[in-house]
């Protein structure tokens, strides 16, 4: 553990391997076309941007799906993969070089850079793509597209629609539609070894942002400034945007699991629950930690988080190939129930509160997702059509485990002791040959890690005040003097 001033060691050379290469995106466009047939096309469309307000847009962000096939991060523009029985040909449409819009809107690729920098075979202006595209679809059998959708089946039903109007004219129309999201999200579930270098790049990042987050606490601030702390470390290191809104939940907030108005003021005994993490070329983090606004954990609070982490690191130690959410849950429900029924808040005979699902009154959420350039990220979590068991996990698929214990400030059930502490841990997760790897290894979470470093804070803080009271008395003696005193003093160092 080491203090923010420090530069990070354990991730060498942040912000190291930024992003992936043209060869990383050039592969997972061959992986595609292995599971399509001869004689087909699959179109993979651009986000477009979204508008905030009037003439303002969100910041954005690429559709994830187009984002892994290309890394090309311009809106509007549509991939298509050609594959025929001779030939596989990746096709981008994008938008045109045009000075006048670049001056006010920022730099466009253009068409002869996309091909030289992003591999593609032929690019094109969208301006050509109607024409083009009927064109190519003349003598396919088959198309992929994502049948979730909307937009896009409309648009590929046009251009079908395009071919079948010159039928009598000899145009040969693909009979055959399927579905692209299932094979796409079978790919993105198996990160390749480049991606899980981003991965445990994001999340060294996102760790550095929690210790931030721990040290700068204290109660009076506001939840938002607790927020734009996390914020500051993820663009420090190259992660620009949080991966997802942040959650920064004082007390009984954390009760609420979405809470992300982060808007009240930090209270001296609760916890503080913060779940963020950082977006790193594409590929999110997603980390929670819970922790005390004072620094000190008290009694109840501590034996609730204890029975959390203890929870979090049976279940992490259970991880391999093979290994499936289910039996994962099981092993989660029973460290909760024994803790649960040793605290007093579950009565009964253990091995029916287990059965019974007990824990989830107060454990409210499932117990992990997976992780990739979707914070909850596609794939399927079940073995077979029937959605009937769920899956074993395989080498290099990337997940979280975030247990959880929730105790409402209204639940006149629980004995008050325990009322307004919501607790919730989770860490990112690599499935490896044998086991397990956990890239959020960085982020404290024993509760002697978590105490130590929010002391190093207070002592910060208090020396900084020490600082400045000094600092003042300086400049009240230079003004003493009769002559302008031009001395900057630096309050922060
Ligand atoms: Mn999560």
């Amino acid at each position: 553990m080491k203090t923010q001033d420090n530069m990070p060691t354990t991730t060498k050379n942040l912000p190291g391997l930024a992003k992936l290469s043209m060869s990383d995106f050039q592969s997972h466009r061959d992986n595609f076309f292995a599971k399509m047939t001869d004689n087909s096309v699959a179109f993979f469309p651009a986000a477009t941007e979204t508008t905030r307000s009037n003439d303002t847009e969100f910041a954005f962000c690429q559709n994830k799906n187009f984002y892994y096939l290309t890394g090309f991060n311009e809106p509007n523009a549509l991939l298509i993969l050609l594959k025929q029985s001779d030939s596989e040909q990746a096709i981008l449409f994008s938008l045109p070089k045009d000075r006048k819009h670049e001056i006010w809107h920022g730099r466009r690729v253009g068409q002869a850079h996309a091909c030289q920098e992003y591999g593609f075979d032929q690019c094109f202006t969208l301006v050509e793509q109607d024409d083009l595209i009927a064109q190519y679809l003349h003598g396919l059998s088959q198309v992929y597209f994502a049948f979730d959708d909307e937009q896009l089946s409309q648009q590929i039903f046009g251009y079908l629609a395009q071919v079948r109007a010159n039928v009598r004219q000899g145009a040969k129309v693909p009979t055959q539609l399927n579905d692209a999201s299932p094979i796409i999200n079978e790919l993105r579930l198996i990160k390749s070894a480049n991606e899980i270098e981003l991965m445990r790049q994001v999340n060294f990042i996102s760790g550095l942002a929690h210790q931030r987050a721990m040290q700068k606490t204290q109660a009076g601030l506001f939840e938002y400034q607790i927020e734009n702390e996390i914020l500051h470390e993820f663009t420090r290191y190259g992660a620009r945007y949080a991966a997802y809104a942040t959650i920064v939940a004082g007390g009984d907030n954390a009760n609420i699991l979405h809470y992300t108005n982060n808007g009240e003021q930090l209270q001296n005994s609760d916890l503080l629950l913060i779940d963020a993490g950082g977006e790193l070329s594409g590929y999110a983090a997603d980390i929670t930690r819970t922790f005390p606004i004072n620094g000190k954990f008290t009694e109840p609070q501590k034996s609730l988080y204890q029975l959390v982490l203890d929870t979090k690191s049976t279940v992490i130690a259970a991880i391999k190939p093979g290994i499936t959410f289910a039996k994962l849950n099981h092993i989660a429900h029973q460290c909760l129930t024994q803790g649960l029924v040793e605290l007093g808040i579950l009565t009964g005979d253990l091995t029916e509160l287990v059965k019974d699902k007990a824990c989830k009154k107060y454990f409210i959420h499932g117990l992990g997702h997976w992780l990739g350039l979707d914070v909850h990220d596609v794939g399927d979590y079940h073995s077979n059509e029937a959605k009937a068991q769920l899956r074993e996990f395989l080498p290099s698929m990337v997940l979280t485990i975030e247990p959880g214990l929730y105790m409402p400030l209204d639940d006149k059930n629980i004995a008050k002791k325990w009322r307004g502490i919501g607790i919730r841990i989770e860490d990112n997760i690599v499935v490896t040959e044998h086991g397990c790897e956990n890239l959020t290894a960085n982020c404290p979470e024993t509760i002697a890690e978590i105490e130590a470093l929010m002391a190093v804070g207070r002592h910060e803080r208090s020396e900084a005040r020490q600082n400045i009271a000094e600092a003042g008395e300086y400049t009240s003696v230079c003004s003493d003097t009769s002559h302008s005193c031009d001395v900057s003093i630096d309050l922060q160092k």
